[in-house]
């Protein structure tokens, strides 16, 4: 149906009217489409010729939502979406929403307001409101539990997923499937719904059919969320409209209730945070100077090079999304045993019943093995995840020069090197980015994409479109050591050894970090990551003349690293290992305690979480200033992207650098040069960034 430019187009046909939704690009519910779909209802509704009505979405979907840029101003205005669902509940003609695209949040509660619902195979429907910490506030905590009941309620309300149509008909969400023309499917039903004579169904006016053990339900699904993110204030509220609801009140009440819980949540720096973080994802992938009509370069074929846990993740994720992969390592047993570990994994996921053996056929069967880097000359994209040294990616890299087609793309996959070096190496650094994955690739969402001096336009752009398609969320950074993320990761880790040595254990460290929020405190990280590898990149460091020349930078990781308590795979770390549960080992506070000694670094027992918590957090956002200053990060929200997608940094606070705006500029700034008073500040690294004294001058 061909667009007006209106919010609602208005046609009937054959006694229905049609209401489009139209405003592009998710029909979000925004004060201007409300007016119009409840003038159109009007209109329907006095339109003698008019029998009954379908709703539906214009372009890509039925609707995302409500507009949550409203959200910024603390009240949603008339009419709201609970007005529009009750003129449709009150209507007596009846009212089909036919769903294509998604249904989400307010949208999936404006089709819960209406009688039926039909829906295409390919559509889905939920409430991600929890994800932006807030609950459905247009009664999808009210009329779900009605319609589905409320183990189903609590699941899609709690987790923000979404379901696909068909199980969405089973569950008895929507009540039918289209099976070819959506529109004229739905008219059909709106016209039976008519012919019938039977009462319109209304959600709202079901009875909550609740079992006796209830409170129990809710409770157990409440406590399992909030295991992940205990902190977090919107699963809570999701459980007390859910058991408002099943207490037995008036389905009214139970709106008026949801309303109130709703508004708090919208205000709170929460749902701030978590919506700061979705418009930031979505901002991140804008590059202010990457023109927009760039050719992409096809990319049908994706080489790997190097079949470690890294090369794996990273085949996987190509395989997942449908990609034929080429997979290449020198050595054949090792790209066996490659080869053999990608298919366990998904063997694995088999037998857990999270992939059917179609599915283990089909991705085994595009998954190519060889240790011939001609094998590379068919590939439109190469990705090199060799050992991370400069010498071995730049000989890779020079090889891959030689054999890759013209326009192919070559990446390397380094987390800390110089790309433009390695770039250089290949003879064509236009062709060459970073892609810098995090592991385990094949689960994690980051992307850092690295883009180097020479890297063309079009290599960029295909990347960031490519990486949409493997479902990463991307971020791209320039060249430094690290770039955005491992950069800050020194930053964050420099004062843990000095803590250890002063006296506070890996455990006291820890347990202040996840209360923060991060999802592993830095010590559990460390052993996971590798204590050796961290200390070898501080060797190379050392040795470019990059860091402080000072006996106690990062003394005890490195000290940890000679004596072989490499972390978890070595059993021992800053823990010792029993299997894989931490157990705090006083040997680590003995050498903790004799390097201070040699160090004449003063014990003490006075070491406050709160100190613990802005000896590590402070300098590494004060380094993101340094980042954003030198236009390494694009923007703060690339950064706040980078934290919580890649390194477990609490996304209920935003990011770092959101948390430093919610904290104050000029508080952070004070606690700095305090903490650099304390400590004697040797390295210079609590000296508040210049770009961050700027903003402070700014805003004072
Ligand atoms: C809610 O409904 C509360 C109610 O219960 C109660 C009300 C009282 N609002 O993601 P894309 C923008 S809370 C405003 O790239 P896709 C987005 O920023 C809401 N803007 O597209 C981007 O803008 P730009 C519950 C929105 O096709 C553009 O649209 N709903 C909204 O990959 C394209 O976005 C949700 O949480 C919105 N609701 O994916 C759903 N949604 O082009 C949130 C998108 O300037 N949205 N934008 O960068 C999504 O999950 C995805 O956008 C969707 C489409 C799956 C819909």
């Amino acid at each position: 149906m061909a667009a007006t430019g209106k919010p609602v187009d208005y046609t009937v046909r054959n006694h229905v009217a049609v209401l489009t939704l139209n405003a592009p690009p998710v029909n979000g519910l925004s004060q201007s489409l409300r007016r119009a779909i409840k003038t159109a209802l009007c209109d329907a509704e006095g339109d003698g010729c008019v029998e009954a009505v379908v709703l539906m979405g214009g372009g890509r979907m039925f609707c995302g939502g409500a507009d949550i840029k409203e959200f910024a101003s603390g009240e949603i205005s008339e009419p709201d979406v609970n007005v529009i669902i009750r003129q449709m509940e009150i209507m007596d003609k009846p009212v089909v929403a036919a769903i294509h695209g998604v249904a989400l949040g307010g949208g999936l509660e404006l089709a819960l307001g209406c009688n039926l619902r039909i829906a295409t195979r390919d559509a889905r429907a939920g409430f991600p409101e929890v994800r932006l910490g807030v609950l459905p506030g247009a009664g999808g905590t009210q009329r779900t539990p009605r319609l589905v009941g409320v183990g189903l309620a609590l699941d899609l309300i709690l987790s923000g997923r979404s379901i696909g149509a068909k199980e969405a008909l089973e569950r008895g969400l929507i009540d039918a499937l289209s099976e070819r023309d959506l529109l004229t499917d739905a008219i059909a039903l709106a016209r039976r719904a008519c012919q019938s004579g039977d009462p319109l169904p209304v959600a709202g006016r079901l009875p909550f059919n609740g079992t006796s053990d209830l409170e129990q339900t809710i409770t157990a699904a409440l406590e399992q969320v909030l295991r992940r993110t205990p902190d977090a204030e919107a699963p809570k509220a999701i459980a007390r409209c859910i058991a408002f609801a099943a207490s037995g009140v008036d389905f009214e009440e139970g709106l008026v209730f949801e309303r109130e819980e709703f508004l708090k949540l919208m205000s709170n720096t929460q749902s701030r945070a978590l919506r700061h973080l979705f418009f930031a994802e979505r901002e991140a992938a804008k590059i202010p100077n990457l023109p927009p009509d760039v050719a992409l370069r096809p990319v049908e074929r994706v080489g790997i090079i190097g079949a470690g846990v890294m090369g794996r993740g990273i085949a996987m994720t190509f395989l997942n999304a449908g990609i034929p992969v080429t997979l290449l390592e020198i050595d054949a047993d090792a790209l066996q045993r490659g080869v053999e570990a990608i298919r366990s994994n998904y063997v694995t996921r088999q037998e857990k019943g999270r992939m059917s053996a179609e599915d283990l056929k089909e991705r085994m069967g595009l998954l190519r093995s060889s240790t011939n880097y001609d094998d590379m000359s068919d590939c439109d994209l190469v990705i090199e995840a060799v050992f991370e040294n400069m010498e071995i990616k730049q000989n890779v890299c020079a090889r891959l020069g030689e054999v890759c087609k013209p326009g192919a793309i070559i990446a390397t996959n380094t987390s800390t090197l110089n790309v433009d070096t390695i770039a250089n190496a290949s003879g064509r650094a236009s062709d060459v980015l970073g892609m810098h994955f995090f592991s385990p690739a094949h689960i994690m969402r980051l992307l850092e994409i690295v883009r180097g001096a020479e890297t063309a336009p079009a290599v960029l752009a295909t990347v960031i479109a490519l990486a949409r398609r493997i479902g990463k969320v991307t971020v791209v950074s320039g060249v430094c050591y690290g770039f955005i993320g491992n950069r800050m990761l020194e930053s964050y880790l420099r004062e843990l050894d000095f803590l250890l040595m002063e006296g506070a254990t890996p455990a006291r460290i820890d347990t202040a970090l996840e209360a923060f929020g991060m999802a592993m405190g830095p010590c559990r990280m460390m052993d996971m990551a590798g204590i050796d590898v961290n200390a070898r990149v501080l060797d190379e460091r050392a040795a470019e003349g990059a860091l402080p020349d000072d006996p106690g930078y990062r003394a005890l990781v490195r000290k940890l690293a000679a004596m072989g308590r490499h972390g978890q795979k070595a059993g021992q770390g800053y823990y010792r290992y029993e299997g894989r549960t931490p157990c705090a080992d006083p040997q680590v506070d003995r050498i903790a305690a004799e390097l201070a000694a040699t160090l004449g670094i003063p014990r003490r027992d006075d070491i406050t979480d709160a100190e613990i918590r802005d000896r590590l957090l402070l300098p590494l956002i004060n380094e993101g200033f340094r980042i954003l200053e030198e236009g390494i990060a694009l923007r703060p929200g690339d950064i706040d992207i980078v934290w919580t997608a890649g390194y477990g940094w609490p996304a209920l606070t935003g990011g770092p650098m959101h948390h430093a705006e919610a904290l104050g500029l000029g508080r952070v700034c004070h606690r700095l040069e305090e903490l650099g008073r304390q400590t004697g500040d040797r390295f210079g690294y609590f000296a508040p960034a210049p770009f961050l004294l700027r903003r402070v001058a700014d805003t004072a």
